[in-house]
């Protein structure tokens, strides 16, 4: 086995604190036949080094970001194949587990404004020496006139120490009503420790808000209860936000997410008490909101979220979230019908999928995080 195969096989059990045999996929590799169309792969950009995130410059349906986790940013024009590194902090973060450079977001006004935002685990030194810690970070740069790459660390608008080099959460986006939201995963470790995720006093196991992006901003709490959110979204025609929390060792979870909604982690994993969980048969259990949709770890063990689809060209997928699992390489549509969210599986590449991204026309992308290949989901 090579360093890097090693290399992501650790990352994935302690993505999924999981021993190693028991992830197996179980199915064909290859194309599905679902909602009467064969779904398919379609490279369309590689040599990346470990993808954790895809975006579009606002608008544009050719050009691409790709994050590294181990610092780097590359812009790449879809139509010509050229790719360039337009940041390069990998000098001063940490990449080490689920650690690195893990989210980018745009400005509602990035074409008046040109501000963008990165997110990304670094250290800093305390009393007892160096602590690692999540920070979101505000930059100001026409990023297609980028001639030498960003080398500097931007603005810190927001820092949260990190008990744990796992569930760092990391992802960022600037959803409809404007605002900048972070997902914050429990600290780490397993079984969340510190019960982060049920205490109202830490911005851990959180989706967080901020409520400007000024120098020193307010944040808040917008949902707690998580565990490790790999991605989140809003649908672009409701504003309903979609939020991936991975599991523990038994289920996956998909959410619609409200406003000072409390998602159960570590009181529930998915619609399971957790470990027996006195509080879960309690009114105040009872109270917490379930997912949308779960899985159980015959079909994968680390959720990643992706996209509602609202493009044009494939009419079956119209309105359909679309999501995938990092472990066994699967992709699903998740729609409502007759009141019931039902799954279904598009495609099952086996590939270690860590980010879907969206084009401004609605095309769906995916990075596959072993070999840093980026495909289009197509016909
Ligand atoms: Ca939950």
């Amino acid at each position: 086995m090579s360093f890097k195969s090693r290399y992501f096989l650790f990352l994935l059990m302690l993505l999924c604190n999981l021993p190693f045999n028991l992830w197996q996929g179980t199915s064909q590799w290859g194309d599905l036949h679902a909602q009467g169309i064969t779904y398919k792969t379609h490279l369309v950009a590689q040599g990346f080094s470990q993808p954790t995130e895809i975006v579009f410059l606002p608008g544009s349906n050719t050009d691409m970001i790709v994050l590294e986790k181990t610092g780097k940013a590359k812009l790449v024009d879809l139509t010509t194949g050229r790719q360039q590194t337009i940041i390069d902090i990998s000098k001063d973060i940490v990449s080490q587990s689920e650690q690195g450079l893990l989210g980018i977001a745009f400005s509602h006004r990035y074409n008046v404004d040109k501000m963008f935002f990165l997110s990304y685990t670094t250290t800093r030194e305390d009393a007892d020496g160096k602590e690692d810690i999540s920070v979101v970070a505000k930059y100001e740069a026409d990023i297609k006139r980028i001639k030498e790459p960003i080398r500097d660390m931007g603005k810190a608008l927001f820092i949260q120490a990190q008990p744990f080099k796992n569930h760092n959460g990391g992802c960022i986006r600037v959803l409809q009503d404007g605002y900048l939201y972070l997902g914050l995963g429990d600290g780490g470790s397993g079984n969340d420790p510190f019960k982060n995720g049920q205490n109202p006093e830490t911005n851990l196991g959180k989706l967080i808000r901020f409520k400007s992006t000024d120098i020193t901003p307010v944040v808040e709490i917008y949902a707690m209860g998580l565990r490790n959110p790999w991605k989140f979204s809003a649908d672009s025609e409701t504003g309903e936000i979609y939020l991936a929390d991975v599991g523990q060792s038994r289920v996956e979870e998909v959410n619609i997410i409200q406003k000072d909604g409390n998602y159960g982690w570590n009181v529930w994993e998915g619609d399971e008490c957790f470990k027996n969980n006195t509080i879960c048969r309690t009114k105040e259990g009872k109270a917490m909101i379930q997912p949308i949709h779960t899985y159980r770890h015959n079909l994968g063990n680390s959720i990643t979220g992706g996209y509602v689809y609202r493009g044009a060209k494939i009419p079956q997928l119209y309105g359909k979230y679309i999501f995938g699992d990092f472990g066994s390489g699967r992709i699903w549509t998740l729609a409502k019908k007759a009141n019931q969210w039902k799954p279904e599986e598009i495609l099952n590449t086996k590939m270690n999928i860590s980010t879907f991204g969206q084009s401004d026309n609605g095309f769906i992308y995916f990075a596959s995080f072993g070999d840093g290949k980026v495909y289009r989901i197509g016909k």
